[in-house]
């Protein structure tokens, strides 16, 4: 006779998953193999997941990473994460069919740093060096004209040219608590930097980590589906961890489950990333079915009903 299953409870967190940005980006790249056929170029991973990008190349789309790489005939599209200002402009200069699929949320942070230069203002922006998101940001401005911090430690070590004309920007995929410490560094240092009410943050980084903090305390072990390369993911992990959940792990897809780390955990909490697509949870929550007794419990901090629109060369088509 078969061994009863084990129980296990499951908490999924709500929001998780696909962000607005992601989805349009998405949309983006499918529309224009609609429009003009394979192959489209896509500048950088559109959104930060192997399953996404695969899934459209498969469909034709070709990936790179500069747009040298790219041919002067064939449409290009630029990732979510958004570009320097010399991406577009060379891709003019070589009179390319380009699509900008950077997130509106990320553009709006790309006018805030161009604003505050427009007003004499040095910059200083939180984020990660070398992350696509942070290059683009920082390529709004001429060389030399934004100052990157990371920790509290890099505030205490800035020389700014005037201490006085300052302003602050921040990556959308940051730690929120993280960077609050950030800012509260910025400020004290600076009484007179300029800035946003509280930071860049975007929606859904708030609001999936705001989820993860539910229900962090209910649970032994957290995983979050999403890739090595996402920063928005990888926030997810250290939140559970600070929240007190030590066992929480960045999962790709179910078959990167250790099974044998979560041997004798009864519950288990489930999230996202902005870019992990919903039938890479279902296959984590089937994986688990396959060898638990298990009860789903969906834990909804929020509900997200934002939507971006597709730029217009793409609206036309159905
Ligand atoms: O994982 P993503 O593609 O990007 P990061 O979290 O690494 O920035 O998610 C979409 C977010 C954006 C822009
Ligand atoms: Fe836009 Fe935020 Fe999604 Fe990034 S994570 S694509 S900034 S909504």
């Amino acid at each position: 006779m078969e061994h009863a299953k084990p129980p296990l409870t499951l908490f999924l967190a709500a929001p998780r998953g696909f962000c607005a940005g992601v989805d349009r980006a998405i949309k983006i790249v499918e529309m224009a193999l609609q429009k003009w056929g394979a192959p489209v170029y896509v500048r950088h991973e559109i959104v930060h997941n192997k399953y996404v990008v695969d899934s459209l190349r498969a469909q034709g789309a070709v990936f790179v990473e500069e747009l040298e790489e790219c041919p002067d005939d064939r449409p290009v599209i630029f990732s979510a994460h958004g570009v320097p200002r010399s991406v577009p402009a060379e891709a003019r200069r070589r009179d390319m069919v380009f699509v900008d699929a950077t997130c509106p949320l990320v553009s709006k942070v790309h006018m805030e740093a161009a604003r505050h230069h427009a007003d004499g203002l040095q910059l200083v922006m939180i984020g990660h060096a070398g992350h696509p998101e942070v290059l683009g940001t920082m390529g709004q401005l001429p060389e030399g004209e934004v100052i990157l911090v990371e920790t509290v430690d890099d505030v205490a070590r800035m020389c700014p040219r005037d201490p006085a004309r300052l302003a602050f920007i921040t990556q959308t995929t940051l730690s929120v608590d993280d960077t609050a410490a950030i800012v509260a560094a910025l400020q004290a240092r600076f009484p007179e930097i300029v800035g946003p009410a509280k930071e860049d943050i975007c929606y859904a980084t708030t609001n999936r980590q705001a989820a993860v903090k539910a229900i962090a305390p209910r649970i032994e072990a957290l995983l979050v589906i999403g890739a090595q390369n996402s920063s928005n993911s990888k926030r997810l992990v250290e939140v559970g961890r600070a929240e007190g959940c030590n066992y929480s792990q960045l999962v790709m897809r179910a078959d990167q489950i250790d099974w044998r780390a979560i041997e004798g955990v009864r519950h288990v909490g489930v999230t996202a990333g902005a870019s992990a697509p919903e039938v890479l949870i279902d296959e984590v929550i089937d994986a688990f079915r396959a060898r638990y007794e298990v009860t789903v419990e969906i834990v909804e901090t929020a509900q997200e009903n934002i939507e971006f629109k597709v730029p217009r060369v793409l609206r036309q088509i159905a």
